[in-house]
């Protein structure tokens, strides 16, 4: 997968892929990035990128001309590398919410992508209706920059491109995983050595079910878990869930049922 990042802040996005995962996955091929930098496409002497609001108000906007031009020229070479149009996309706060299924259909498309990470107050509405396919958020907040978001982005598509988690990396158990065991729901509380934390840390221990070796009863416990905690931290993806029929089972509402019981009995 090509992804183009159009940015002002070329060196930000180069530190930010250099690490881990993601790092690994530009060394292996598997992922390029490519930033395209508006002020290298400012004609005039001062290399202007910003421009006044018309109608005032605070704050600028990216100025139109070197915008454009990034983003055509990122349209060209995505053309090149790949025969194909790559989807572009604006990060802004009016965006369709960012999710894990968002990024498996990306992923799964395989088909490049240019990701336009705003400054200042944004970009002219003109150039999303010409240029932008589609427009995505990260959450109700603003950032000063559309970078992070965007590095958001190709951090959480990186894991799900072939090849890049080892086995023992799978993205298939993921929270929200379709076809995984814990699909649309919050994760399960993990636990590694030592089997006792120093009564000086707390001094609890492993949950006995996690060291029988009976994997079944480790699965239940995990799925129980996550049913669990996604009740009481994030009902609303729950009642998603509940819809999803294929997804819903009495497996599931007893082990959900069993939770609360214990929950409440506390
Ligand atoms: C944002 C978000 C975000 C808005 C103005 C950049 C900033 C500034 N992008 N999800 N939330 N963008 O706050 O994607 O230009």
């Amino acid at each position: 997968m090509n992804i183009y990042i159009i940015t002002l802040f070329p060196e930000l996005i180069q530190q930010a892929t250099s690490f881990g995962v993601l790092g690994r996955a530009i060394k292996q091929q598997r992922l390029s990035l490519r930033c395209f930098n508006p002020r290298d496409y400012a004609e005039d002497n001062h290399h202007t990128v910003d421009d006044r609001p018309y109608g005032g108000g605070p704050g600028m906007l990216m100025k139109v001309e070197p915008l454009y031009k990034a983003i055509v020229a990122a349209q060209i070479t995505a053309k090149q590398v790949s025969q194909d149009a790559a989807k572009v996309v604006y990060l802004s706060p009016q965006g369709q919410q960012l999710n894990q299924q968002l990024l498996v259909n990306t992923a799964a498309t395989a088909k490049d992508l240019i990701l336009i990470a705003g400054r200042y107050e944004g970009i002219d509405e003109r150039i999303i209706e010409s240029l932008v396919d589609e427009e995505w958020s990260i959450g109700d907040y603003v950032l000063s920059g559309g970078e992070f978001a965007a590095m958001v982005v190709v951090d959480g598509l990186s894991r799900l491109l072939p090849g890049v988690l080892g086995d023992d990396e799978s993205a298939l158990q993921d929270s929200f995983m379709q076809g995984s065991d814990i699909h649309g729901l919050l994760d399960y509380p993990h636990y590694t050595r030592p089997e006792k934390i120093a009564e000086i840390m707390g001094g609890q221990t492993v949950p006995q079910v996690l060291l029988s070796g009976d994997h079944q009863a480790i699965q239940r416990w995990r799925l129980k878990q996550s049913l669990g905690r996604t009740w009481l931290r994030r009902p609303d993806l729950l009642d998603v869930l509940k819809e999803e029929t294929s997804n819903w089972d009495d497996e599931k509402a007893g082990l959900l049922a069993e939770f609360k019981a214990e929950y409440n009995s506390k």
